[in-house]
């Protein structure tokens, strides 16, 4: 199928178009106009090209003198796409989980006392995640605790035999099924390379079979590395809960030291946040002619950042660019994952200091400072410092976008479940009551990333505003939660707005808006782990597969979002994804993904590039579960007469009117 080169309309981002405009007016690219001049590759957009061997690359485009083309070693079509996914799945999933062992590092640095600046923030998390790792607590240091918590997490990444720890957190239906099929990851690392080995040349090369093994890889990022990475970061950094901050271009302050955190990690940004609050540095910036350091973020750093410390976000991937037109940006640091090469030419345009800190990620044109967790303090000093020294060399014209709105980041599913019930008798009881009575005629979970190859945010906005309207619980982490603050969706007003009348109740019940935030890219599994608390509760079956839900990525680009899309269609998920179909040259692949996962673990993976049919066959789909479960059909008129929405009724009348409605008779006056 052939795909557009960029929309005519490239953003509904009103701060974005502004400075697109202003980008071209300077003569500068982004990643909009860079879309535009290059379109898309025809053969390797729908997954007909194959380059693993020197006899290729092949390009497996069928015509109509050759409607079944093969490559040179005779690799099919269907070989070639389900290796080209596999591939992407693996290094996804490699992605992820390498960032949950930089965070397993960190921490066994800190049980050691070898790690500057960082300490246990939350020990109680620490103490239920040793149970998971089965480290014994009683009379034991959090220190001691945390050691064998990472000594532990980091032996699963190298295990040889037998299964990864976090597999066992799955309903118990999921891992007897994942046992029958032989889907349970063995190790994580293991997993990777087992993918990398059987997609070489001359190994497997049965569709079905190759995609089974990228499932099991998938698996080992949802259930291992990823879950550990949130697990980790939480212990460290703390477990997040709401606060209110805002997003977008207009968090940036024209008079002060600009500092955009931007990639993945918490690790370094947890320490910039902490040194720029510091006297002296704040000082030191006055004495340079500003008014103060702020803070902020982009992508998934910023997500890291605003659920736990409330640090304003400069908005999701396709801002990062943007921030940096402002002007006003002094330094932008990076970690790793969905940094763009073209920030380093454009902060040379302008007087921004592009710092690069991974050991993993150096930039050409950038500065690099590498990050070291044993001297975390005094790097994130050094680099504050050299913010606020950058700070008069600004040149030309500062122009910051006005826009910006509140959100409530911070739902965590511990926090989700605290919020049903409290300390005490927190569950997701409440949760599952209002999906069985058809309140709640279901939950969908919209995460991933920006493309410019469709119009940045659209997709997400309206499909999450069909899925509210329709009663749907809507949870989002990573760049879909901050497309849909940018909007106005991530506050409790939002459920006024937008929310059917039985979600609007929930809402108004609980106090929550109608769309959580549960964090970055990496904390999807505290989706998994909110699907698997509802599968176990009772009620709504005894797996993930039962339950009426949907997972989307509208706007993806990343090969972490297809790992994840994997992990939850082998979880039980149904998960569509938008954009286009990296397997479109293959009708047998996409069937294998979608009608043979179903059979095969209940889940399953569907590209689907109109968002209007995205939200049709979600909704098809949560009738038909709710239908299954022999749950009341939707009704969308049964619910909304009590609440907010009831006092507000009875407000609009008379005073003895609305008394009678109240008491059952007028309130005599006193
Ligand atoms: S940052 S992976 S663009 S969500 Fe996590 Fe955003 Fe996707 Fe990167």
């Amino acid at each position: 199928m052939a795909r557009e080169a960029a929309p005519e309309l490239k953003t509904i981002d009103p701060a974005v178009a502004e400075m697109i405009k202003r980008a071209e007016e300077l003569g500068y690219s982004t990643v909009f106009s860079r879309a535009a001049k290059t379109p898309p590759c025809p053969i390797g957009a729908d997954g007909a090209c194959c380059q693993i061997c020197d006899m290729g690359p092949c390009r497996l485009v069928p015509t109509k003198a050759n409607p079944e083309p093969v490559g040179v070693c005779g690799a099919t079509r269907s070989t070639v796409a389900a290796r080209n996914m596999a591939r992407h799945i693996a290094a996804g999933t490699a992605a992820h989980s390498d960032h949950g062992r930089d965070l397993a590092l960190t921490l066994l640095a800190v049980s050691e006392d070898e790690a500057q600046g960082y300490e246990i923030k939350d020990p109680d998390k620490l103490r239920v995640v040793a149970g998971y790792w089965g480290v014994k607590t009683e009379g034991r240091t959090n220190r001691e605790i945390a050691r064998d918590v990472a000594l532990a997490a980091l032996d699963d990444f190298g295990r040889q035999r037998g299964e990864i720890k976090g597999a066992k957190r799955a309903p118990q239906k999921r891992i007897e099924l994942w046992k029958q099929f032989d889907l349970t990851p063995r190790g994580i690392d293991r997993e990777v390379v087992d993918t990398l080995h059987r997609t070489h040349m001359g190994d497997d090369q049965d569709a079905e079979h190759i995609l089974h093994g990228s499932l099991r890889t998938a698996l080992a990022d949802g259930w291992g590395g990823s879950m550990l990475a949130t697990d980790f970061s939480d212990i460290l950094f703390g477990t997040p809960s709401p606060a209110v901050t805002k997003v977008n271009l207009g968090v940036l302050k024209d008079d002060e030291v600009n500092i955009v955190v931007h990639g993945h990690e918490p690790t370094l940004s947890a320490m910039i946040v902490r040194v720029s609050m510091e006297p002296e540095l704040i000082e030191y910036a006055k004495a340079k002619g500003a008014t103060g350091i702020n803070l902020c973020g982009v992508c998934c750093t910023s997500n890291e950042v605003l659920m736990r410390q409330g640090i304003a976000s400069a908005g999701n991937d396709l801002n990062q660019e943007m921030a940096i037109l402002t002007g006003a940006v002094e330094t932008m640091v990076v970690d790793v994952q969905c940094i763009m090469q073209a920030l380093s030419d454009l902060a040379g345009k302008f007087h921004t200091q592009f710092v690069t800190t991974s050991p993993k990620v150096k930039i050409t044109g950038s500065t690099h400072i590498e990050f070291d967790e044993h001297h975390a303090l005094d790097i994130a000093r050094q680099i504050v410092r050299g913010a606020i020294d950058n700070y008069p060399n600004r040149k030309g014209q500062v122009q910051i976008p006005n826009y910006l709105h509140d959100l409530v980041p911070g739902f965590s599913h511990e926090y989700i479940r605290y919020m049903q019930g409290g300390a005490l008798r927190g569950s997701f009881r409440p949760l599952n009551d209002a999906v069985m009575s058809g309140r709640l005629r279901g939950v969908a979970g919209v995460v991933g990333c920006n493309n410019p190859r469709v119009t940045q945010d659209q997709a997400h906005y309206e499909i999450v505003k069909e899925f509210l309207k329709n009663d749907v619980l809507v949870v989002q982490t990573g760049c879909g939660a901050l497309a849909n603050a940018k909007y106005g969706l991530l506050v409790g007003e939002a459920a006024l707005e937008y929310a059917g009348p039985g979600l609007r109740e929930v809402c108004e019940a609980i106090g929550i808006p109608p769309v959580l935030h549960m964090g970055s890219c990496v904390d999807n599994t505290r989706i998994l782990t909110v699907l698997a608390e509802m599968a176990t509760e009772g009620g709504l079956g005894e797996d993930i597969s039962d339950i009426p839900g949907v997972g989307i990525a509208p706007e993806w680009m990343s090969e972490k979002a297809l790992a994840i899309g994997a992990y939850f269609a082998g979880s039980g998920a149904y998960v569509l994804f938008g954009v286009n179909s990296p397997v479109a040259n293959s009708e047998e692949v996409e069937k294998i993904m979608s009608e043979g996962w179903e059979k095969l673990v209940g889940g399953k993976m569907e590209f689907v590039p109109d968002p209007k049919e995205i939200v049709r066959r979600s909704l098809a789909h949560i009738d038909a579960k709710r239908a299954a479960l022999k749950l009341p059909a939707y009704d969308p008129n049964k619910y909304g007469k009590s609440g907010d929405a009831k006092m507000n009724e009875l407000l609009k009348l008379p005073l003895a009117q609305r008394q009678a409605a109240l008491y059952g008779a007028p309130v005599a006056a006193e």
